[in-house]
């Protein structure tokens, strides 16, 4: 399947996500603010592999094994882990060339969602363009699931969606669900001048400024810092762009 028989759908929340024919399509996982924008970055600097998991007693089993594991629920990184969810976390020698087991409270529990897929990666702001090329070169469909928050839609996911389809909307077509990509495309080109102005008053935004983490959330909305195309391949994610 190539070229214009290839199609693209967007799925606001993991709840939706059985509405989907995920057998012969790749879905790009999105958690803007902030899981799949610290995987991002996380493999920009020289981490390994990230196993993500969806419970907090399958991170720490993996301590054993000599990962460093990672924990983040309600924005907060948990107590007795090495890695919370900011991608300034990453940013730091002691993740270069490490193996990282990490839960967050949406995004890994949206890749969990995504199984049955042919192929799964992680999208986010951070690696935009790097995403779009790379999806264009592949083969098949295109669901880009967003991880909102526990099953409700939010902003910052739909809006990145919106921009995936605004790239690559001339490759493909859209199925008989096509008004959620529209309406994520309609939505980014309304706020695509000024993102973190446009979520000025949406939840996630306003869960996360009770934290003062506002330059995560800048940077985590600014786009192309981090040229990598994260995926998993056999339950373990990897930069595929190395592979
Ligand atoms: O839900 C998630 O996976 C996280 O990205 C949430 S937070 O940004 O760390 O609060």
């Amino acid at each position: 399947m190539s070229g214009s028989n290839r199609t693209i759908e967007v799925c606001l929340t993991p709840a939706l996500i059985h509405l989907h024919d995920l057998s012969n399509a790749t879905v790009v996982v999105i958690d803007v603010l902030r899981a799949t924008s610290s995987m991002c970055v996380a493999f920009t600097q020289g981490v390994n592999c990230i196993i993500p998991v969806a419970t907090i007693d399958e991170s720490i089993a993996y301590k054993e094994k000599g990962f460093l594991i990672g924990a983040e629920r309600n924005g907060e990184m948990l107590e007795g882990f090495d890695i919370g969810n900011s991608p300034f976390s990453y940013m730091d020698e002691k993740v270069k060339g490490r193996d990282i087991a990490l839960t967050t409270t949406n995004g890994t529990q949206a890749i969990a969602a995504s199984k049955g897929a042919k192929q799964i990666v992680v999208g986010s702001f951070l690696n935009l363009d790097a995403l779009c090329s790379w999806l264009s070169k592949q083969e098949g469909n295109i669901v880009l699931l967003c991880s909102g928050w526990k099953n409700s839609v939010n902003m910052e996911d739909s809006l990145f969606a919106g921009a995936v389809v605004h790239q690559m909307r001339g490759d493909f077509e859209f199925t008989n669900l096509r008004d959620t990509a529209i309406i994520a495309e309609r939505l980014y080109l309304l706020a695509k001048d000024d993102l973190n102005g446009f979520l000025e008053e949406s939840s996630h935004r306003n869960r996360l400024k009770k934290l003062n983490i506002d330059k995560d959330i800048e940077y985590c909305l600014t786009p192309n810092q981090a040229p990598v195309v994260p995926g998993i391949i056999n339950g373990v994610m990897v930069d595929l762009l190395k592979q």
